[in-house]
């Protein structure tokens, strides 16, 4: 018997053509429509969670040893800015901050994937990325300690506000990729998404649309096992995330996202595909947020401490520099040198968030309305009057 797929030849078909009819039905396999889209079986991997290089391959060239280095120096400020921030939410510099610990290798990696002239579509948990894109920690943190605006100027970052509705800049996203290649522009946006929001109709819909009109976006789902306190079994019974992306027929890839070497290679490969023309590329990378939700949430409520050690031997920055020493692309003093260096940032970003912001509250009735409503402008009113006392009070 042959396979499933092929036809059985009716018993009455026995003129010459039609045995030759049947035989070229059999012989013939019917072209896989989702050839070359499928993720592979396995995580993509280039080391081991101990930092032991794996086999090459060549699907996915290994970035150059600078690119690496880079990658490590990045990962190690990164993270010595996350751990700061965490810190001003207890001194009540910053209302909230969604920490990307753990995550360092997808933060960073998917910056040096990319071009200053590209764009990027971060959600709340970017902060890291940003600033390891070089925009200033300050304005990173702006939004997060509760101003009305990002912070940062958009365009000329080429990094849109961080996105607190779940999935909305995946639309967003393929809206401007499309707007680019219309205008003949090489030009990637690569949008951010976590597993949860991957069930939001913005991702379907912005994925669809790319795939529909060759966008060139990459969608980077960073599947970190937590919806806040939601796990990912109880979000999807996809196989891999990456699997989304075959049925609008996009290229999808599924990547150990703790592994740096591994991220960088199959991001570069999948901002390529991308910059090319051939459309849009999904890539999900396995990874884990070793802190809580945000500084506001309890994850001992919903994960036990045996889940989280786990995921602390697979730490991303101690893979990455465990192989660099064994390559002789780090020492102990270049090691020591980035350490330094990162202390020194932590510091910088202290002291000015530290310093009392100047902020305007009359400024809140500002850009709600082009006209603003009769109820605004009263209640305007109503602030000018209680800070004009409160300022004669102060003075008197
Ligand atoms: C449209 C919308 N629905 C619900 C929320 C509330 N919310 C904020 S974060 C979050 C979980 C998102 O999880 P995931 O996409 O996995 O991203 P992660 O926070 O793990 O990075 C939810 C439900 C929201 N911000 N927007
Ligand atoms: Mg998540």
């Amino acid at each position: 018997m042959g396979p499933p797929h092929v036809q059985e030849v009716p018993a009455v078909t026995t003129t010459p053509q039609a045995v030759r009819r049947a035989s070229t039905r059999r012989s013939t396999t019917p072209p896989d429509p989702a050839r070359g889209l499928l993720p592979a079986a396995e995580p993509v991997r280039l080391l081991d969670p101990a930092g032991t290089p794996l086999p090459a391959r060549a699907d996915y060239p290994e970035p150059p040893a600078a690119a690496l280095a880079e990658l490590y120096r990045r990962m190690v400020i990164g993270r010595r800015f996350d751990v700061q921030a965490t810190a001003l939410t207890k001194q009540g510099r910053l209302a909230v901050y969604p920490s990307s610990r753990g995550q360092e290798a997808c933060q960073v990696g998917a910056m040096l994937a990319l071009r200053d002239t590209d764009w990027v579509f971060p959600t709340y948990r970017e902060s890291m990325a940003l600033v390891s894109r070089g925009l200033d920690p300050v304005e990173v943190l702006t939004l997060l300690r509760g101003d009305w605006h990002c912070g940062y100027d958009p365009a000329a970052r080429r990094t849109a506000p961080q996105c607190t509705p779940l999935a909305t800049q995946c639309v967003h996203a393929a809206g401007l990729a499309y707007g680019e290649a219309y205008q003949e522009r090489d030009t990637v946006a690569l949008a951010f998404i976590g597993d949860g929001a991957t069930s939001e109709g913005d991702f379907h819909e912005g994925i669809n649309f790319a795939a529909v009109f060759k966008a060139p976006v990459v969608y980077f789902v960073q599947n970190n096992r937590y919806a806040i306190s939601v796990p990912l079994s109880r979000q999807t019974a996809a196989p891999s995330l990456a699997y989304k992306g075959v049925g609008y027929g996009v290229s999808s890839e599924q990547v150990d996202g703790n592994d740096p070497v591994a991220v960088l290679a199959v991001l570069t490969r999948a901002v390529a595909h991308a910059r090319a023309g051939n459309g849009p590329f999904l890539v999900e990378a396995h990874t884990y947020r070793m802190e809580p939700h945000t500084n506001a949430d309890d994850a001992t409520r919903y994960r036990d401490g045996a889940e989280v050690d786990a995921w602390r031997d697979r730490d991303p920055i101690a893979r990455l520099e465990t192989y660099l020493r064994e390559r002789g692309v780090l020492d102990e003093a270049a090691v020591a040198a980035v350490a330094a260096e990162a202390e020194e940032y932590a510091a910088d970003l202290r002291a000015r968030m530290n310093a009392q912001p100047t902020v305007d509250p009359l400024s809140l009735f500002d850009h709600v309305y082009a006209e603003p409503t009769p109820q605004l402008v009263e209640q305007r009113e109503q602030v000018r009057a209680e800070l004009a006392a409160a300022e004669q009070e102060g003075d008197a």
